[in-house]
């Protein structure tokens, strides 16, 4: 039992530091992950993975909860602080099985989700037909203007006029603008339909107050809890405390088992670091950050969904300067040269989404590193260099002895 990883199992222990490795020599810009603190990695790797605790906090099926309790409520605690609603449920083991919960208590099988298609910056757990939500429920889409590549509000208000939705979803994964929350919650309001905003992408921006929040506008608010907010690895779900019981009941029993609390321990910790004034700085400058990306792309003849961004990420349409590379090549050169993003679909996507047009780059990873607006200048051209030039040998040199450079600066853990 008190043998070392490295002794019981050296293939999964090798593996675990070669991963954290990566993790400090290349630049890790996909931009729904970031890199939590020893503190949050801490509360994670503990003996509460042991602990069986169906219920909730003082409700308990088992007994020996107590210690368990007490991290639950905090996590509660800090929560309700960060984001201000009246009711918190931080069980969902990640943001799907947040929306799920939403989903289970709000409406029934059958009934109508109106949401962000997902080549438009959605997300498959809003209505994707290979995802649980697209084959429960009926599934309407709106998309992004293709002019401008913002949400068209009027528009929306139309589309729910039409298909008279049960549910409208706002929130999203690659759409680089924010949501006007007020006017989606209205929307919704006239068609008498509920409005759960997805933030899983902004929460931390949301908790730091340098993005609108959706609390007080939407019914529910589900999240991610290890994205920008840079807590233990999960989910959140926001709601009135007219919902509170449907909504933990359609947690558990309604789609989960047992809580995994050593997670719940690293959100309460990541919730707390949250609470700190350096949190709010950190964000602003995720950011800033993310509009610097922006300039210098821009700038390099580079073509942005919606010409740029609000907040921690732009989204790369090569069609037109580029459009014989795709997005899974400009993926791989990038990799090759230790930059780490993700190809994306991109609005009016002709190509698969194993191939795809675009590619998303986010800040939150990096900023945590401590890169301000001047070193995602020098990454911003790097990444325009090996975009113009994925299989120039000398290119691909260079940008990766200077991030190599930057690593080396600016390490994620001492
Ligand atoms: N996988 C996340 C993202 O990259 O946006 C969403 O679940």
């Amino acid at each position: 039992m008190s043998n070392h990883l490295t002794e019981v199992d050296p293939a999964v222990a090798d593996a675990v530091d070669r991963e954290r490795e990566r993790q400090e020599s290349t630049l890790g810009m996909i931009a729904s992950e970031n890199h939590v603190s020893e503190a949050v990695l801490a509360a994670q790797g503990t003996a509460l993975t042991n602990k069986y605790a169906e219920g909730y906090p003082g409700a308990r099926y088992y007994g020996g909860c107590e210690h368990v309790d007490e991290v639950e409520r905090l996590a509660i605690e800090r929560a309700t602080e960060l984001w201000g609603a009246d009711h918190v449920n931080v069980q969902p083991h990640s943001g799907t099985q947040a929306n799920m919960g939403v989903y289970f208590a709000a409406i029934e099988p059958g009934d109508t989700i109106l949401s962000l298609d997902l080549t438009h910056g959605g997300h498959l757990s809003h209505g994707h037909h290979v995802n649980f939500s697209g084959q429960l429920y009926a599934v309407e889409q709106y998309e992004v203007d293709p002019e401008t590549g913002y949400v068209d509000y009027d528009a929306l208000a139309e589309q729910a006029r039409e298909v008279d939705p049960d549910l409208v979803v706002s929130g999203s994964s690659a759409y680089p603008r924010e949501f006007d929350w007020e006017r989606i919650g209205a929307i919704a309001d006239e068609v008498d339909a509920y409005h759960l905003a997805d933030i899983a992408h902004v929460t931390g921006l949301v908790a730091a107050g340098v993005h609108a929040s959706p609390v007080g506008h939407a019914d529910f608010v589900t999240g991610s809890t290890h994205k920008t907010i840079r807590a233990g690895r999960g989910g959140i779900i926001m709601c009135e405390e007219a919902y509170a019981d449907d909504v933990d009941s359609a947690v558990f029993p309604g789609s989960q088992g047992g809580p995994l609390l050593h997670n719940v321990a690293g959100k309460a910790v990541g919730f707390a670091e949250a609470l700190t004034p350096d949190f709010e700085a950190y964000a602003e400058r995720v950011v800033d950050n993310a509009s610097a990306l922006a300039d210098v792309l821009r700038e390099r003849g580079l073509s942005l969904v919606s010409d740029g961004t609000d907040k921690h990420l732009v989204l790369v349409d090569l069609r037109d300067s580029h459009p014989d590379l795709t997005g899974a090549d400009a993926e791989a050169a990038l990799s090759d040269v230790g930059i780490v993003v993700n190809k994306n679909t991109v609005p009016g996507e002709t190509r698969s989404p194993f191939v795809t047009s675009g590619v998303r780059i986010g800040t939150p990873a990096l900023t945590t590193r401590g890169f301000g607006p001047e070193e995602i200048e020098t990454v911003g051209h790097l990444v325009a260099d090996v975009i113009d030039a994925p299989d120039d040998g000398t290119t691909r040199d260079r940008a990766s002895d200077a991030v190599d450079d930057l690593c080396e600066s600016f390490p994620v853990y001492e």
